[in-house]
């Protein structure tokens, strides 16, 4: 049985990854762990769960050895938004945290590290229709910057010492569960819970702004393909991912659809600016032909998903 451990577990992707990975390889299997001390119960209460800094290598050893953990998932990361207010600790947190992961797993004999990249890893300079997945990375925010150099470095790590590391380049996740914090594409969850709670929202981009999206059953699918496929079939070790594009007028739209009331407005902020150097499209052939990559939700069965979640919690 796969020995699982999570860094990050009380996130936006890793509050939902871990009782995933719990269902479905058992529960003792999947250590989750992060510095965030206010959890979800269905982490601490539905697993193991253990204080872990990623910058503290130390601890790192303790845990991937005690635990003798063979796969990691390291989900704990800044994001853009945040990335851009406080420069310095996003490097820390998401470079450094990684480097100390790659560097510890190599040394114990961890057999994959995944970890998450993202869309922010491309730049103005990229094409922004169907971003192919060998392109140019020029990012111009600090969070695009960290991914870069990440990728960089697990693909290093591979070549040096054989660990399998793979990444998958995230576009924004759409989640009902933890709600995401810093990032740019963090309107398209808020925009739920105004609808629901308001009846109408304030987005912080403009109506036109065009992103790459992805509802969260596909993002975990997609995480677990990168444990259970076999390491064959990866010709690479970065790949593009994406569910849907669409603009955050067409996000109202749809939302309209169920909540005719729904109103929105616009009043871009200093995250128009990240959103503008960013694909609006992805080309995921190549994950798709590799290893099968095969997203369901469309921007109408995400919306409707939504609702229907968030309805039954928030009234
Ligand atoms: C962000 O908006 O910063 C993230 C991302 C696209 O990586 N959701």
């Amino acid at each position: 049985m796969k020995r699982i451990l999570v860094i990050g577990s009380g996130g936006q992707i890793g509050s939902e990854l871990v009782p995933f990975l719990r269902k479905k390889y058992g529960k003792e299997n999947v250590i989750a762990t992060g510095r965030r001390t206010v959890l979800p119960k269905v982490i601490t209460e539905g697993g193991p769960w253990v204080y872990l800094d990623a910058l503290n290598q130390e601890s790192l050893k303790k845990v991937i050895y005690e635990n003798s953990i063979d796969h990691i998932f390291h989900m704990a990361s800044v994001l853009s938004a945040t990335g851009e207010k406080i420069p310095q600790t996003a490097w820390d947190i998401n470079v450094n945290g990684l480097i100390n992961v790659l560097e510890v797993s190599r040394r114990y004999g961890v057999e994959r590290v995944i970890w998450p990249s993202s869309i922010a890893a491309f730049g103005p300079t990229t094409p922004r229709e169907n971003t192919p997945n060998e392109t140019i990375l020029q990012p111009t925010t600090m969070y695009g910057i960290t991914k870069v150099s990440g990728e960089l470095l697990a693909e290093y790590y591979y070549k040096k010492y054989g660990l399998l590391t793979l990444s998958m380049r995230l576009p924004g996740i759409i989640s009902s569960e933890t709600a995401p914090g810093g990032g740019t594409t963090d309107y398209a969850v808020e925009i739920f819970y105004e609808a629901i709670k308001n009846k109408k929202y304030t987005c912080f981009l403009k109506e036109d702004t065009k992103l790459p999206m992805m509802y969260q059953p596909d993002c975990l699918k997609c995480h677990v393909n990168f444990v259970e496929i076999d390491e064959s079939k990866f010709k690479r070790h970065v790949y593009n991912v994406t569910g849907v594009s669409f603009t955050a007028g067409e996000l109202a739209a749809e939302i309209k659809k169920i909540i005719p009331e729904f109103t929105i407005d616009y009043k871009p902020d200093f995250r128009q600016e990240i959103a503008d150097s960013w694909p609006k499209s992805i080309d995921d052939s190549v994950a798709r032909k590799e290893w099968g990559w095969n997203p369901k939700y469309d921007l109408a069965g995400i919306t409707k998903d939504m609702i229907e979640k968030l309805s039954k919690r928030l009234v």
